[in-house]
């Protein structure tokens, strides 16, 4: 039976890509999102299944985990950011936002899978944080914060598993160009445009590749942490 990957955020950017080059070293891969015409679409290319999951909703998480039959691979790549604005503008909105996709998002679909990934004898959790998670910047508060954390989180399970057969990656990106800053901007084409000014960003296939090298590691080897940024980037913010 093929190893199974499963892929949060799989419904555009890198999710989506992770999901291609994965499929393509054979894994069944299973793709995570809210948007299901999208995933179904993409399932159908590559051969794997279809999920619908929304990060931030406790049921939707366990409906999710217990149909997925196995799982050697996960990529928590689901997140992103809302808004952009000082601390004292900061909209509490955009911030439960980030805090519910990213961080906790993180924390109940990783505890929700994590058996499986146990059962699998060789399990791998790859978590999508962001340079971001490694520096401060004016306005993006909410979303520093949250990655951070996001981090944080990744990098305490790694010392609190130590003894399983689970490793653990986080993967920091700098910009990549995807519906990330769309997102951002809520759908502000022009902002969102802007935000790529002077640098050639990333593509979501280059941090895809990135995942398939981790995860294509022999079982002693743990990646801790790799930060990939676009040439001409040299801070987060
Ligand atoms: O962005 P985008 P990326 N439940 O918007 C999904 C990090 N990152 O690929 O639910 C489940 O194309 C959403 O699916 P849907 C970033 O923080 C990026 O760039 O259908 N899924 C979509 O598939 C994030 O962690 C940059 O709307 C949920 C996916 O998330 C990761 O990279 C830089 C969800 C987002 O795809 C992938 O983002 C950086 C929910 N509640 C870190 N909410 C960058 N692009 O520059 C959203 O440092 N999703």
């Amino acid at each position: 039976d093929a190893l199974v990957a499963v892929v949060t955020g799989a419904s555009s950017g890198i999710g989506e890509a992770t999901a291609r080059t994965l499929a393509a070293q054979g894994f069944h891969v299973v793709v995570g999102a809210r948007r299901l015409d999208r995933l179904e679409r993409l399932a159908n290319d590559i051969g794997g299944t279809a999920l619908e999951l929304d990060v931030t909703d406790e049921d939707s998480v366990d409906a999710f985990a217990a149909v997925v039959p196995r799982v050697d691979v996960l990529v928590n790549n689901a997140g992103g950011a809302k808004g952009l604005a000082s601390v004292l503008d900061a909209d509490l909105d955009d911030w439960r936002w980030m805090w519910e996709t990213n961080v906790l998002g993180t924390l109940r679909v990783t505890r929700a899978l994590l058996p499986k990934l146990i059962d699998s004898g060789d399990g791998l959790i790859v978590t999508i944080t962001s340079v971001a998670a490694l520096e401060a910047y004016d306005n993006g508060s909410g979303y520093t914060s949250a990655k951070h954390a996001q981090a944080v989180l990744h990098r305490t399970l790694r010392g609190e598993l130590l003894g399983l057969p689970v490793r653990l990656t986080e993967i920091a990106p700098g910009a990549v160009e995807t519906e990330f800053s769309l997102v951002r901007f809520d759908g502000d084409e022009d902002r969102a445009a802007k935000v790529y000014e002077g640098i050639t960003p990333l593509v979501a296939a280059d941090v895809a590749e990135v995942i398939g090298f981790v995860a294509s590691r022999p079982s002693h080897v743990n990646l801790d942490q790799i930060v990939m940024k676009p040439r001409d980037q040299a801070s987060a913010g």
